[in-house]
């Protein structure tokens, strides 16, 4: 199960009240104020955490609350603060006010740490209150209450490459290749349910990056054909999309028309998203009916570049690896 967005009631706690309380003690028979106040309520705080995959936990428990101060007591003594409750989420949560649809907060880095709703304050106990015209007060105040909201939590992944295609272009065939993912390929279309994020090393520089590699895109997905666009939100993010695109034209595909229905896709979905640079694995290389088709391509868009490989035969994925890596390289120099 993979949940990238939910709805959460939250509730931070409750400051503890004041107390109304006067010191009896044998031989003071007025002894004068001594209610303490009230504890603060526990705050809600997120959390970011690289190790949390998804939001599946709030599917299940869609609300929390933080626990309430304690009241004061007599003999000054203060009531204790309430615990905090921390939610954990996957970096690249967006937290948007469920009333407005508002974005309200991002995590993007490992154990980044926000507070979203405030306890509230504890009351004043009468002690507070003593003052030279009133020695013996009976005022108190009662805490305030915790913040309170409903949200909507909505998961974006953060990866550096994106990938985009067709089912069966060969996408996780990829990642199997060139990550430590392995993502389950058949030759049968929506084999991947739900975006997987790998880890693309490149050993000789000590370096690594993430590709995501998310269901395969249809024709008519901004209409809610296949799995729909929502899987789209999380190469949102990435500086770098590449079209993986099956050259062969197997089950009667035309990789140029694939090609310009992804573009339309990606712009039916947000018109940002073309903004962004990618690239083109040409995949299936292997195949007879494949070259031809490339030289089509590349004749019809010779400002694309286009890389020639076979996730089947293994053949140049080094070079496409190598190649992503040094376009992130460059783009870190010059963002
Ligand atoms: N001939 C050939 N077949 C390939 C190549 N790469 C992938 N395939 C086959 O194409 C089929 C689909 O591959 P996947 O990697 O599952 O495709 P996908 O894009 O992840 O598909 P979805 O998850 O359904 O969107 C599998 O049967 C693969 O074996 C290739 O380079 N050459
Ligand atoms: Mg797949």
């Amino acid at each position: 199960m993979f949940i990238d967005e939910v709805v959460v009631k939250l509730k931070a706690g409750d400051g503890g009240s004041g107390c109304v309380s006067f010191r009896r003690e044998r031989h003071r028979p007025k002894g004068g104020p001594d209610g303490g106040n009230g504890g603060k309520g526990g705050d809600v705080i997120l959390v970011c955490n690289e190790n949390v995959g998804d939001l599946t936990k709030y599917k299940f428990i869609p609300h929390a609350r933080a626990e309430s101060g304690q009241g004061g007591k007599g003999n000054d003594k203060n009531g204790k603060g309430g615990a905090n409750t921390l939610l954990p989420v996957p970096p690249g949560t967006v937290i948007l006010s469920k009333k407005t649809g508002q974005v309200v907060i991002e995590l993007i880095r490992h154990e980044e740490t926000v507070v979203l709703l405030k306890g509230g304050q504890g009351g004043q106990g009468n002690l507070r209150y003593k003052s030279s015209i009133n020695q013996a007060p009976r005022q108190s105040t009662p805490g305030q209450l915790g913040e309170d909201g409903v949200y909507q939590f909505v998961l974006k992944t953060i990866a550096d490459v994106g990938l985009v295609g067709f089912p069966n272009a060969g996408k996780s065939s990829l990642t199997g290749l060139i990550t430590r993912a392995k993502p389950k390929t058949a030759p049968y279309p929506f084999t991947t349910l739900h975006p997987n994020v790998g880890v693309v090393e490149i050993p000789e520089e000590y370096a690594r990056f993430l590709m995501a590699d998310i269901p395969g895109l249809v024709t008519g997905a901004h209409a809610d054909r296949g799995l729909g666009h929502r899987f789209l939100r999380h190469i949102e993010r990435c500086p770098l999309h590449l079209f993986i695109i099956d050259m062969a034209g197997v089950d009667g595909r035309n990789p140029i028309e694939d090609y310009e229905q992804l573009l339309r896709e990606l712009e039916y979905y947000n018109p940002q998203l073309l903004e962004k640079p990618h690239l083109v694995a040409a995949n299936k290389m292997d195949l007879p009916e494949a070259p031809i088709n490339l030289q089509l391509f590349q004749k019809k868009y010779p400002a694309v570049e286009a890389l020639p490989i076979s996730c089947l035969l293994h053949s140049r994925i080094e070079e496409l690896k190598n190649r992503l890596y040094q376009w992130l390289q460059k783009e870190a120099a010059n963002p």
